[in-house]
């Protein structure tokens, strides 16, 4: 059935129910005298390229690749658009490797056909902290699917990771692959009901009237909650330690350090978004919530061009109700004119979905560890962890 994935060190569909299987590492580390010091071969007429993501002209060669050939929805109407800012934020966290941004040229034109990236995190499993690489943007143009091409680039930053010592990752994807250490679903908030009518992201509900959607899913003006505002950067130690306090209760998440933070959630024009309650008596952080921004392009439609997606990213509240807390992200949202919020169904997000008007959505998002044993699939809120 998956003639490259049973050949991987992942938990395999056989193995689901064994009780003598064991959480933790599947395959030891490779010493570093039997790491493939040469590259992967390709097919012939393509070579290998690494991505510079310092150099404007390449970040826009990954970011058109992206554009016309990434993820699309199961009926495509819409295609993932990052922008290249967010490309530069995502791909280059703090001890990031240059060498893992992997790009496939055809030799004879240097078009830059496919893509597959990496970058270093510490997530913790169970009590294990483990560094791991976050694999993301994987794409094959779409003229050279189907061609095993995938498994090449999978094996090549595979082997890029190990040659810095690291041996277990992280990713998502809406494919089935063995095996998910958990399965989420997308939950979508409409913010301009009559937009995602119009372009086919939603439909008018049953004995519903435009009118009557609209006023439906009108917002405030502004923020309820005393003390709300942006996150700045003389607030990173406080929002680490709310963060790392509130991640410690999930089976799975990463571990957060000031650079990260700083990295991670510092808001960023047009890629991430960050708000805090300061409460205006002690001045201490008691909420947090953030948001980055990935728009959709529409795929032939005559009136609009990309669809404005807010999705929620990291989430604390301890003073501030959650529900209160995100009905004000929606509210600074629908500010900054986003057309949706979207948020998964992880950590405690299931508390609030349905009273805050959020309809799921279609499509579900598997997560998975590579070389990493988790022996019992986890509930969606028992997983601290989003990936971009
Ligand atoms: C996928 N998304 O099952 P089997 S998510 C992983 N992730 O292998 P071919 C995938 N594997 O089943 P195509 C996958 N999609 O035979 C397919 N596969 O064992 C597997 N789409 O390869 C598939 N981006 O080259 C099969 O397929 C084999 O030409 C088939 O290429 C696939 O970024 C793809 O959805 C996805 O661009 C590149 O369809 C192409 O179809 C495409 O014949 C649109 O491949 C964009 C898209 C995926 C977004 C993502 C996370 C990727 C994770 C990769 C795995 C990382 C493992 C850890 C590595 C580091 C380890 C350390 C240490
Ligand atoms: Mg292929």
């Amino acid at each position: 059935r998956h003639k490259f994935w049973e050949t991987q060190p992942v938990g395999q569909f056989k193995d689901i129910g064994d009780s003598s299987l064991s959480d933790g590492p599947i395959e030891p580390p490779t010493p570093l005298s039997e790491i493939k010091q040469e590259p992967y071969n390709l097919p012939n007429s393509y070579e290998w390229t690494t991505c510079d993501m310092d150099s404007e002209e390449t970040c826009l060669e990954v970011y058109n690749l992206l554009k016309n050939n990434y993820v699309e929805d199961d009926e495509n109407l819409f295609r993932f658009n990052y922008s290249k800012e967010f490309l530069g934020w995502a791909l280059r966290p703090p001890g990031y490797y240059p060498s893992w941004h992997i790009g496939v040229r055809a030799k004879a034109s240097k078009k830059l056909v496919a893509f597959i990236s990496g970058v270093p995190a510490r997530i913790r499993a169970r009590n294990d902290v483990v560094k791991m690489a976050e694999i993301n943007f994987l794409c094959v143009h779409k003229k050279l699917r189907s061609k095993r091409l995938a498994p090449v680039m999978i094996k090549e930053v595979t082997r890029r990771v190990h040659l810095e010592n690291i041996f277990q990752a992280a990713y998502t994807a809406g494919v089935v692959l063995p095996t998910p250490i958990t399965t989420c679903q997308y939950w979508h908030r409409s913010l301009n009901p009559k937009k995602l009518i119009d372009v086919g992201f939603s439909r008018l509900g049953a004995r519903m009237t435009m009118s009557r959607t609209i006023k439906l899913y009108k917002l405030p003006d502004s923020p309820a909650t005393p003390g709300f505002r942006k996150m700045e950067l003389r607030d990173v130690p406080a929002v680490t330690r709310l963060l790392r306090n509130y991640l410690s209760q999930f089976v799975v998440a990463p571990d957060f350090d000031e650079t990260d933070v700083e990295h991670w959630l510092l808001p960023k024009e047009s890629v991430v978004d960050s708000f805090l309650v300061e409460s205006p008596e002690t001045h201490e952080v008691t909420d947090f919530c953030s948001f980055y921004t990935l728009p959709s392009s529409i795929l032939g439609n005559q009136t609009y061009s990309t669809l404005k997606a807010a999705y929620s990213y990291y989430n604390v509240s301890t003073k501030t109700p959650l529900l209160q807390l995100m009905n004000d992200a929606l509210i600074v949202a629908k500010q900054r004119d986003f057309d949706v919020f979207n948020a998964l169904d992880v950590m405690e997000n299931e508390s609030f979905l349905k009273e805050l008007k959020f309809g799921p959505g279609d499509g579900q998002l598997h997560y998975y560890l590579y070389n990493y044993r988790i022996r019992d699939a986890l509930k969606p809120s028992e997983l601290g962890l989003v990936l971009l």
